[in-house]
């Protein structure tokens, strides 16, 4: 496998890049691993290379039905935060910050990490009381997030719409400095490079039909490129998780659903924080092109399809253009979706499941590129020592037998 120094860079840059190597290699799976991860998506890879490189764990297959980083992990609006409420959250959210501060340099790969500051804008009384109070809670855990004033918006948000009169008034906002964005597809590739260069194989193109179980123990997937045995299989496959639990004869409390998101073309720069206004279910941020990054709340019915419906993004822009009004003169220069698999409590499944050998991580719905880093943590030492890391422990499975929620439903602060 190649490695990246300096002197590859120049090397490359004056040869046109002929004979620039392969970030990983396109491994065809052998018959046996000690571990299967199912999703190449940046949970997945990321749990592939914690196992490698903190666990030394290497006979690891990552098997992906199409091409990594292809589901949600390319396709979200990459908003980095950890201004949750509860502390169970804060404390993973807030090991994945950290991680995403080190990642460039731990991946020796640029994810392009900008924490250039996120804003979750208050636009109703009950949403100013609700936010201050998750000021408190994340400065009381050592978060660095704080309220500012509608003042103190304005002179960060030039293009913000505050006469008086709007529907929605700026009231205040959630501020936390370090709040940002990263490249999504860097993460991926950042991850699946340190794995592979670890020795995990990383198979593309190569779909899981089937989940073996016998006397209560996983021992094998079936996959479009045949059987692959192992004793250990780690289900992360995001919106498609309810498809792949039911192989294996489990019901999941999980309901997947589009979520949508639009750029428009790019203009010139104007704004440098990320914005959520959660009341109007819309968030906007600019990407290093100039364009503007728009997401808003997910659809109103549960599908596997990877499409969005109309109204919501009609609701979305609608939304939006009354709190920025320069939207409403920008042309829209394309759109997509994911399906994103959503708990009750909007907190994640990282877990051990009743069949031994299977654990799964889940459950991150709208809001899981943030925690990358450190789910792939926990959930790899959870894999390699068949008992949950302490962080993961409150988000097992069984707190939705035990009514033990993690209730992040306003911080996830997108509308459901
Ligand atoms: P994915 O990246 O979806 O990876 C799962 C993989 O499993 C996929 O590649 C899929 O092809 C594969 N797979 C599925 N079935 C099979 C099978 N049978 N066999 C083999 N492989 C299979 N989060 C944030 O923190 N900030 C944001 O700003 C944000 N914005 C978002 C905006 C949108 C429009 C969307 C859709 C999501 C957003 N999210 C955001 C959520 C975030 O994208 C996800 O929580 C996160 O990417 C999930 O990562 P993952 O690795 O679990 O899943
Ligand atoms: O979880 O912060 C988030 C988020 C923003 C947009 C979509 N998800």
């Amino acid at each position: 496998m190649q490695r990246y120094s300096i002197f590859t860079l120049a090397r490359n840059a004056a040869n046109y890049h002929k004979g620039w190597g392969r970030a990983w290699r396109s491994a065809e799976p052998r018959a046996q691993y000690d571990v299967i991860i199912i999703g190449a998506g940046g949970h997945g890879l990321a749990t592939a290379y914690y196992l490698a490189k903190e666990h030394n764990i290497t006979s690891v297959a990552v098997v992906e039905k199409g091409w990594l980083g292809g589901g949600n992990t390319g396709r979200n609006t990459t908003i980095i935060r950890s201004n949750y409420l509860q502390d169970e959250s804060a404390a993973i959210y807030q090991l994945a910050h950290r991680l995403y501060e080190g990642l460039s340099q731990e991946l020796n790969f640029n994810i392009m990490f900008s924490p250039r500051g996120l804003m979750m804008l208050c636009q109703t009384e009950h949403e100013l009381r609700s936010m201050t109070r998750n000021a408190h809670a994340n400065r009381l855990f050592g978060i660095e997030s704080r309220m500012i004033s509608p003042k103190q918006v304005k002179k960060k948000v030039p293009i913000i719409n505050m006469s008086a009169g709007v529907r929605y008034p700026v009231l205040g906002a959630l501020y936390q400095p370090r709040g940002g964005t990263a490249r999504h597809d860097a993460v991926a590739w950042g991850y699946a490079r340190g794995a592979d260069m670890r020795g995990v194989d990383i198979i593309q193109n190569c779909e899981v039909t089937g989940i073996s179980v016998a006397r209560g123990r996983v021992n094998a997937v079936e996959t479009t490129k045949g059987r692959i045995r192992a004793s250990k299989v780690a289900i992360v496959t995001a919106g498609n998780t309810t498809r792949l639990t039911d192989m294996a004869g489990l019901r999941m409390p999980i309901e997947s659903v589009a979520l949508q998101a639009l750029v428009s073309e790019p203009i010139k720069p104007v704004l440098d924080v990320v914005i959520m206004a959660n009341t109007v279910h819309g968030y906007i941020s600019q990407s290093d092109k100039g364009e503007l990054v728009i997401g808003g709340g997910t659809d109103d019915y549960n599908n596997y399809s990877q499409r969005g419906s109309f109204p919501a993004l009609q609701h979305t822009v609608t939304a939006l253009v009354e709190t920025f009004p320069i939207i409403s003169r920008l042309k829209m220069l394309r759109q997509w979706a994911g399906i994103v698999d959503m708990t009750g409590d909007r907190s994640p499944i990282i877990s051990k499941t009743d069949v031994a050998g299977l654990f799964v991580n889940c459950g991150w719905g709208t809001g899981g590129f943030k925690s990358i880093p450190g789910s792939g943590f926990v959930f790899a030492d959870t894999i390699a020592n068949d008992r949950p890391h302490p962080i993961a422990e409150p988000f097992s499975i069984d707190r939705f037998l035990e009514g033990r929620f993690v209730d992040e439903s306003v911080a996830a602060g997108v509308a459901h």
